[in-house]
């Protein structure tokens, strides 16, 4: 309509005036996503977002995303001024993943690696040896085990499992879990199965291990749009954050991607298949975060200490991943 078309128009004026670009993930709403793509930003996976916003020359970046995306940007890019929508966006695997409680827990096994999943706050980086995405950390933990070592992983309980399994190695579990994916239920999707039984079952891996067994893919959001592109099937049954089917549309024009189920219903169920903080991203946080003078509700800041400490463990990740 025409007030979300004013917002477009004062933002794509404000990215030029501001020397800013806008990096977007692929769980936010589409028409941010379009918004990345019209404007020469990025619409990608956390791992891809943290490559573009460091090697981008803008002088500032807009997060849309949750917290940690937006942290990991200024880890890796202390002199960009980093912008999110709203700081108030954050994530469960963050917030259940406490530094002071993870600490303890890392320090009662001082002979396992740590490894932390970039869904967690500068502080916990900051602790770990390796930080990895769900697009990297089956190879990473891979190469970790041919090394012997033994690993503590957090904060994702069903990623960590998934891993275990597929790589056979040992690690100790911290017990968080995504809120969006943790809704994927198993009896739900066979019964959705046997009505499309042609359909391939896309699963990423913060899903219960119940529903992940019946996946013909499971990866992380950038594997599961490959996924879509390069299987023969015409019709997908998708196990993730449903702000995925933009780019996977686009990626399979012509194919029929369905969300899969969740336990709640759509009235009572306020993280099914898409993320509320994700959601948060709007076209008016996104202006008013490039308009406010007052950017303490919209710049990220991390404390030096724990930046220079966070950067070694993230800096291993995307030297491992070239
Ligand atoms: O669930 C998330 O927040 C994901 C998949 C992040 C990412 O790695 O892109
Ligand atoms: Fe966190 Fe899950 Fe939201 Fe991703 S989808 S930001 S893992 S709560």
């Amino acid at each position: 309509d025409a007030q979300k078309a004013d917002y477009k128009t004062r933002i794509k004026q404000l990215l030029i005036e501001k020397d800013a670009v806008l990096v977007a993930h692929y769980y936010t709403d589409p028409e941010i996503q379009a918004l990345a793509e019209e404007t020469g930003g990025c619409v990608s996976d956390s791992l891809e977002m943290a490559r573009f916003g460091r090697d981008h020359p803008a002088k500032t970046l807009i997060v849309a995303g949750v917290k940690f995306m937006g942290e990991t940007a200024k880890i890796l890019s202390p002199e960009k001024t980093i912008l999110m929508p709203t700081l108030e966006a954050t994530c469960s695997l963050d917030l259940g993943c406490p530094i002071d409680k993870f600490s303890a827990f890392c320090d009662a096994h001082p002979d396992h690696t740590v490894v932390v999943y970039a869904n967690t706050s500068a502080a916990v980086k900051a602790r770990a040896d390796w930080v990895v995405t769900s697009s990297i950390a089956l190879e990473i933990v891979e190469h970790l085990d041919s090394e012997g070592k033994k690993i503590i992983w957090g904060p994702d309980r069903h990623l960590g499992s998934y891993i275990a399994k597929q790589t056979g190695a040992e690690m100790l579990m911290w017990q968080g879990d995504c809120i969006v994916h943790d809704e994927f239920k198993a009896n739900a999707l066979r019964d959705m199965k046997s009505v499309y039984p042609d359909a391939a079952i896309l699963v990423h891996p913060e899903s219960p291990a119940s529903v992940v067994a019946m996946a013909d893919a499971v990866g992380s959001t950038s594997q599961l749009i490959k996924a879509a592109q390069n299987m023969p099937n015409e019709r997908f049954i998708v196990a993730t954050d449903r702000g995925i089917f933009y780019k996977m549309q686009q990626a399979a024009p012509g194919k029929t991607l369905i969300e899969a189920p969740t336990g709640g219903n759509g009235a009572t169920c306020k993280s099914c298949a898409h993320c509320p903080w994700m959601a948060m991203n709007g076209l008016k946080a996104i202006e008013a975060s490039l308009s406010d003078s007052d950017k303490t509700t919209h710049e990220i800041f991390v404390d030096e200490d724990l930046r220079v400490k966070a950067l070694i463990p993230l800096t291993r990740m995307l030297d491992f991943a070239k």
